[in-house]
């Protein structure tokens, strides 16, 4: 019915009106005369992102409209509303929803062809140039017009700022020498920075649709994990320069998309959870690496995952069992299920010590609930209820409390700081009320605190982790992450890995 009313609407005929075709091709047709010079042949993207059914998954049929109708603020992106009429827009906001007739690749030469190097390192001091304590870093993501903040992490002041590739999603990470950060966005553009120059140095684009990326603990290599084609794609850390593409095929020849990947440092090597079969594979880093990975057989598909803090088991969302499956990655067995209802989102989990044992515990982004699960039994402690659905949590060993949001439905403002050691709610805090309130990162000592207000006309908010008394708000863009270097390159406790 909605397919004979575009058709009708486009001004088709009746005859034509019998199928979808017709409106479709219309669209494409306007797609190769209005969109392609920007978001490129076969939609694969160019100036602006991709448009594949892969890359707008996220993004609700009206937002597509509404973005085409009025453009996108603080981008080129344009308003078409003069240009296409509503019918127009409908049909554009169905084709861009459909798969391309012919499946997108993205070969080696694609990757290669993509490459550029922006600055020459070998003509660069190799000493930090700007006067602030390099362990004390910030970056942060301004996901509302996408571009990157670094940060003094002890005055609290912007050093540098500088655009990004559209959405730039998950954790950058950073060489072991916190000297260079490596931004992945969801279009696949890899980039690398130099903290210490403050300048872009490379970027390459290392897939259609990414997942993240992973940096390995000797900071010689750089693992992408694709969505779009499903593969791994391995690049020399100095440079970007393309070393391998590891097709994710499993045991039993069914290709898989990736869900993540990220290094054990005590293992000396990546380790990688796939969507579409049974399996997570490590590949070593160590000596001379030829990346063959070392398939483990996991008990279901598994989505994103996280570590026990001796990075021997990884704990991962398991479709299958409703909530987490535990594998141990030295005898490549699963543990067991554990019990997490919803949707946990354990990338964002943390551990602390309790009672001198370690506690993990994760947000979920379906049910108002964080978990809490002894590391050494998989038992449940505790579920502690909250506001709402929440996506990140972060603590610092210096903090008494582990902050975490409540991102989703009416109580999105608020934040609650849970005591580590009675998992009771000990504060809830609205920093800004009416505006979603989300994802903290400590100082390297764990005395400050950074939060974002995620709206356009949002804010980064500096509070006294001990005294909660706010210190500073900066202006930001929809600030999304933020990541403190010298906790990040240690791999502290309370921070994401
Ligand atoms: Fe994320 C991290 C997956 C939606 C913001 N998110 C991650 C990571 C994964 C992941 C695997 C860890 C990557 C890393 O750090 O190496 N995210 C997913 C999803 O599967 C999900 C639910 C759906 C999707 O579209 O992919 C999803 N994520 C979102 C968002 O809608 C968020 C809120 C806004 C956005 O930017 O897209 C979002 N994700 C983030 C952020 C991190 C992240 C800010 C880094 C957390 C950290 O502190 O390390």
């Amino acid at each position: 019915m909605r397919r004979i009313v575009l058709a009708h609407l486009l001004g088709v005929s009746a005859a034509q009106a019998g199928a979808a075709v017709p409106a479709l091709e219309h669209a494409a047709q306007l797609y190769q005369q209005h969109c392609q010079s920007c978001h490129g042949i076969n939609r694969l993207g160019g100036a602006g992102p991709a448009l594949l059914p892969e890359s707008l998954s996220r993004i609700k049929p009206d937002e597509i409209r509404s973005v085409i109708q009025n453009g996108r603020p603080a981008s080129q992106m344009a308003s078409y509303a003069n240009v296409f009429s509503p019918a127009q827009i409908d049909a554009l906001v169905d084709y861009l929803q459909q798969p391309p007739a012919t499946p997108p690749t993205w070969s080696n030469d694609d990757i290669l062809g993509s490459y550029s190097m922006l600055a020459d390192l070998s003509k660069l001091p190799s000493t930090p140039q700007h006067g602030a304590d390099p362990m004390n870093l910030f970056v942060v993501v301004e996901a509302g017009d996408h571009h990157i903040d670094i940060l003094d992490g002890d005055r609290f002041e912007v050093l540098a700022r500088f655009a990004s590739h559209f959405a730039v999603h998950g954790g950058p990470k950073f060489s072991p020498d916190g000297r260079f950060v490596y931004f992945a966005s969801r279009d696949g553009w890899i980039s690398l920075y130099d903290l210490h120059n403050l300048k872009l140095i490379a970027e390459v684009r290392a897939g259609l649709n990414t997942r993240n990326l992973a940096v390995s603990k000797d900071g010689r290599w750089v693992l992408v994990g694709n969505y779009l084609p499903g593969n791994l794609v391995v690049l020399d850390a100095r440079d970007l320069s393309l070393v391998k593409t590891i097709p994710t095929i499993g045991q039993n020849g069914t290709a898989s998309r990736v869900s993540a990947v990220y290094s054990a440092p005590p293992r000396d090597s990546f380790i990688v959870a796939l969507k579409d079969v049974k399996e997570v594979w490590e590949l070593s880093w160590a000596g001379t690496p030829d990346f063959e990975p070392r398939r483990i057989p996991a008990g279901d598909f598994l989505d994103d995952f996280s570590f026990s803090p001796d990075y021997k088991q990884l704990l991962a969302t398991s479709r299958k069992a409703q909530g987490g499956q535990v594998i141990d990655l030295d005898s490549g067995k699963v543990v067991t299920d554990i019990p997490l209802p919803g949707m946990p989102h354990l990338g964002s989990g943390t551990y602390w010590k309790r009672n001198g044992e370690w506690v993990f515990a994760t947000p979920n982004i379906s049910k108002g609930l964080i978990s809490v699960i002894d590391f050494k039994t998989w038992k449940l402690i505790k579920e502690i209820p909250t506001l709402g659905p929440g996506f990140f949590m972060r603590s610092h060993v210096n903090s008494r409390y582990a902050w975490t949001d409540v991102f989703f439905g009416p109580d999105n403002d608020a934040i609650h700081l849970i005591d580590k050691q009675t998992l009771e709610i000990a504060h809830t805090l609205r920093p800004m009320p009416g505006k979603t309130a989300a994802h903290v990162e400590f100082t390297r000592d764990g005395r400050y605190l950074l939060l974002s207000i995620w709206a356009t006309d949002g804010a980064l908010i500096v509070y006294d982790s001990n005294t909660l008394q706010e210190i500073k708000r900066i202006p930001m863009n929809k600030p999304s992450g933020k990541y403190n270097v010298g906790n990040k390159i240690e791999f502290a406790e309370g921070t994401s890995h």
